[in-house]
């Protein structure tokens, strides 16, 4: 049935791979190696291509810094067409950077622990797949451990973010109170996005000026975690953030468990996951809403709104019976009109959603991936098929795009596929959509 559409993600997949090992996300717009497009992308491999599939994460790997931080983007190659580029984020900044591999010096979602169960779970060869996690498992515990030491202020078990760009929901109208506590200059820049994808699809001048100057305090201060933490004026407590990690540490335990031995690490893992699970059920939870939400350490309160990444707590053990009830009754009831294909990414009824803008609204992909596993996982098999036929709904009308309107029905009958064309993790999760098992 869809035969000609998984030649086609094979073949955006082969495209975007480069020579270096590590598959670019999107030609022009993303020339980069991202973390968790990484994840995802090595997912999509791993169907028919595992030298492919492997050669992702060690790449990605082989980045990480003498901290057991994993950069948001590695820089393994020049090119003109990103802005902003390694000259900006200047990575040999920081004393525990990687001084191979050029990066950024911030983080994405950790989405490895559980990349790495999900490929096992995926490949015929369970063996040699085990093998392969052998080498590179400890470099995720190792992350996972950064992420504890280093980005736990509060020692409750939940990690924060200082960058919009650390989320992976870039634009969300989650940050717009916080860029409204801030006054950025106005940088000069050229941007090079706006120059492959149509500016009504992208962030905001202004809003790429307060993504500019957080990256320039953390420059200030070398980057280092706990003068970041300090100096930020953006400190949060993302959902879907802390959701991958607690996913990822479940990851971890059972492949170290399918391993053997590697005790310290199960116990160390387990102890973690104790508290993060309980302090994202009382910190993170929105009664009024009916949702997880995000949390703004600076001002100490939660940020009310329901976006997409309120739901990704389904995927990881954190949602006891009662709670799973309440979350799916405000997606079916926020996200899930009719009219609309799920999961628009911030609240359609929100006066911020905007069906077209980046992660204002539009439908993403691997967002829908997670949702869906969220769903199932949950026992709510209705739900989780209606999500995973809008998915192959949409990428067939459109193809790989990086985004999609939400609506059915879009006005003028407009084209609904936005952002980056051949868009790799689009490709890679649609592989694993039609080769469920
Ligand atoms: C900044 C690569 C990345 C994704 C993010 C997505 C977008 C970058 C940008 O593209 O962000 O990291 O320049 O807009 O929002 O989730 O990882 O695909």
């Amino acid at each position: 049935m869809y035969n000609d559409l998984i030649q086609k993600a094979k073949t955006v997949l082969d495209t975007n791979f480069q020579p270096g090992g590590f598959t670019i996300p999107s030609k022009g717009l993303y020339p980069f190696q991202w973390k968790w497009d990484a994840g995802f992308i090595a997912i999509g491999f791993a169907h028919y291509d595992v030298v492919k599939a492997k050669k992702e994460i060690e790449t990605l790997l082989n980045a990480q810094w003498k901290n057991g931080f994993i950069p948001h983007i590695v820089f393994h190659t020049e090119s003109d067409t990103y802005f902003p580029g390694p000259d900006f984020h200047q990575s040999h900044l920081s004393k525990e950077s990687n001084p191979d591999y050029p990066s950024t010096g911030m983080v994405q979602p950790p989405v490895l622990g559980f990349v790495l169960e999900h490929m096992l779970n995926v490949v015929e060869d369970k063996k040699a797949m085990l093998q392969f996690i052998s080498t590179q498992i400890d470099k995720v515990f190792w992350n996972h451990e950064y992420f504890y030491k280093e980005r736990d202020v509060t020692n409750e078990g939940l990690v924060y973010i200082y960058h919009n760009w650390e989320s992976g929901t870039d634009n969300s109208p989650i940050w717009d109170d916080i860029w409204a506590t801030m006054n950025p200059p106005q940088y000069t820049f050229k941007r090079k996005d706006t120059s492959h994808v149509d500016a009504s699809q992208r962030p905001s001048n202004r809003e790429y000026d307060h993504y500019l100057y957080l990256i320039d305090i953390a420059k200030k201060y070398n980057y280092e975690d706990a003068k970041i933490a300090e100096h930020s004026p953006f400190l949060v407590l993302d959902p879907l953030f802390n959701a991958m990690l607690i996913k990822s540490n479940e990851s971890l335990i059972n492949l170290y468990k399918k391993l053997g031995g590697h005790a310290d690490k199960i116990k160390q893992l387990e102890t973690w996951q104790k508290q993060s699970v309980a302090s994202f059920n009382r910190k993170l939870f929105n009664e009024e809403l009916g949702a997880f939400v995000h949390y703004d350490l600076k001002s100490d309160q939660q940020i009310p709104f329901v976006c997409s990444s309120s739901f990704a707590a389904l995927y990881a053990p954190i949602v006891d019976a009662d709670r799973t009830e309440i979350l799916v009754n405000t997606l079916q009831h926020k996200f899930g009109d009719e009219s609309l294909y799920l999961c628009a990414s911030f609240d359609p009824s929100s006066e911020r959603y905007d069906p077209k803008r980046y992660w204002r609204g539009p439908v993403w992909i691997n967002m829908n991936w997670i949702l869906y596993l969220g769903l199932k996982r949950a026992g709510k098999t209705a739900l989780a098929a209606r999500i995973k036929a809008d998915t192959l709904t949409l990428l067939k009308r459109y193809g790989f795009y990086e985004y999609f309107d939400a609506r059915k029905k879009v006005p003028d009958d407009a084209f609904g596929g936005y952002g980056g064309d051949n868009f790799s993790w689009s490709a890679a999760l649609f592989l694993d959509f039609v080769n469920e098992k």
